[in-house]
């Protein structure tokens, strides 16, 4: 791609991973690097702005945590002509290697840190990064055309971005999120879809998923489904099939739940077209652990059973959590941030829970719409003292489910650290009062 950095004014907008990596990433490639952060964080290499609208430049990258829509920088620059990219678009461009995108709602992470684990099990330079934590800008430079990068890709990333191409784009399912940040449903779908519509991809779709199966644009797309089709990723006779060719037996799997199974097709899809042989698939979907906190199995108190899904930050997870427990004897927990949602969907299928347990800065709110389906839900200002509650009141036959539904950052920097908080108070509290 013709897109030359060397001797340019650039500035990098945000100083977290993404806007450090960027900045390095364009210092290596002969760009003069300026940096700038609403919050005021620095770099330590570059010169930092105070007033970047009081100055000229030839590039603007920007990080995706910044919210687009309203942004008084980087709607000046745009109106002054000055090409504004995100960071993984900058990423992008320096990049060598057959890139996989994936994104969708949910279960982004799992599938691209199965995807990762399969193209290193076939022996192929893999680098897996973006929204996973590690941003495209980081690996760039270390590419090569036989590499293959497999990255997360979130709204926020792709809302600035026009140039990133993935060879395989993958959507695995699309359900109402970040509706604080893109302003409509409709704006966050158009954004995701922008993943999926550049030509010459080859594009994998959740036949199963009512939000997007009619998404498919060209003849190239592969779908995959938890029921049979003709062609494509499927399950038959518990086994995962491509095509007429048998990849793995569902018994394999050692994820929870049909989330999971999603992921795991996915996944597989991913693979076959990168041309990835059936046994190599097999052996590394057998071998693979879903990262934490997602309907992750804690353990069993007092004859509880008890289940973190802390990432489960939107309706549509939690339902997921939800469908696959059973609500048998199911006391949920659910609260925190809002990203303006309504909680109906939660409580209007005649789930019969055990007890419902509100907590948070949107606790009053969902307690308000349970009581309106008749459920009789239990307030609590703060996560811990939630938790210590359905600690206290644990019981055999009981599956305890932290599965939020909401944004963590109420009370915590990220949706990791409140699960680990629930498990510490679940089990590790415990575990020092018995030891005491
Ligand atoms: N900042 C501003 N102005 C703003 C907002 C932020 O100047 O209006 C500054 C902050 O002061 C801070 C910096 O920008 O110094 C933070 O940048 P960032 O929010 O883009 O965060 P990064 O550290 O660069 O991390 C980002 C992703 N964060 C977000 O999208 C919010 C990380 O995803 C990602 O792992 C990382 O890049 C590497 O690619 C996190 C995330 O929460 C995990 N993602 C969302 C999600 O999964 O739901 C989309």
């Amino acid at each position: 791609m013709n897109f030359k950095v060397k001797g340019k004014k650039v500035l990098v907008y945000g100083m977290g991973m993404s806007g450090q990596a960027a900045s390095k990433l364009l210092h290596e490639h002969g760009a003069c690097v300026s940096t700038y952060d609403d919050e005021g964080k620095m770099s330590n290499y570059f010169a930092n702005e105070k007033n970047p609208m009081q100055k000229e430049y030839q590039l603007i990258v920007v990080s995706p945590g910044i919210v687009v829509r309203g942004n008084t920088l980087i709607s000046y620059f745009i109106r002054k002509g000055t090409p504004v990219v995100s960071e993984l678009d900058l990423g992008y461009i320096f990049a060598k290697g057959k890139v996989v995108g994936i994104s969708g709602t949910n279960g982004k992470t799992t599938v691209t840190s199965l995807v990762g684990e399969i193209c290193k099990h076939s022996g192929r330079e893999t680098f897996v990064c973006g929204n996973i934590g590690l941003p495209l800008s980081t690996i760039a430079d270390k590419t090569s055309r036989h590499s293959t990068i497999v990255c997360e890709v979130s709204n926020f990333q792709l809302e600035l971005s026009s140039h990133f191409k993935a060879d395989i784009a993958c959507m695995l399912n699309l359900a109402p999120d970040h509706i604080d940040r893109h302003g409509s449903f409709e704006e966050y779908a158009r954004v995701k879809r922008t993943l999926i519509k550049k030509r010459g991809q080859k594009v994998i779709l959740n036949y199963d998923d009512e939000g997007i199966n009619r998404w498919s644009l060209t003849r190239k797309t592969t779908f995959f489904s938890k029921t049979i089709l003709n062609k494509g990723v499927y399950v038959k006779n518990n086994y995962i099939f491509f095509n007429k060719t048998k990849i793995l037996p569902l018994s394999e799997i050692t994820m929870f739940g049909e989330k999971n199974l999603e992921n795991v097709l996915a996944a597989v899809a991913i693979a076959v077209k990168l041309k990835i042989k059936p046994n190599i698939i097999r052996e590394a979907v057998a071998s693979f652990k879903a990262p934490p906190h997602r309907l992750m199995y804690l353990g069993r108190l007092r004859g509880a059973d008890v289940f973190d899904d802390s990432k489960a930050t939107n309706i549509s997870s939690t339902i997921a959590a939800i469908s696959s427990l059973g609500d048998k004897g199911l006391v949920i927990l659910l609260g925190g941030l809002n990203k303006d949602f309504k909680f109906d969907e939660i409580f209007n299928k005649g789930w019969n829970f055990e007890e419902v347990v509100c907590f948070g800065a949107c606790g009053k709110e969902i307690c308000e719409c349970g009581k309106k389906y008749g459920y009789n839900p239990i307030c609590f200002e703060s996560m811990k003292d939630a938790t210590c509650y359905v600690r206290d009141k644990a019981a055999a036959g009981q599956k305890i489910l932290l599965s939020p539904a909401c944004a963590s950052f109420d009370e915590f920097s990220s949706y990791a650290v409140r699960g680990v908080m629930f498990k510490e108070i679940m089990f590790g509290e415990r575990l020092q009062i018995e030891m005491s």
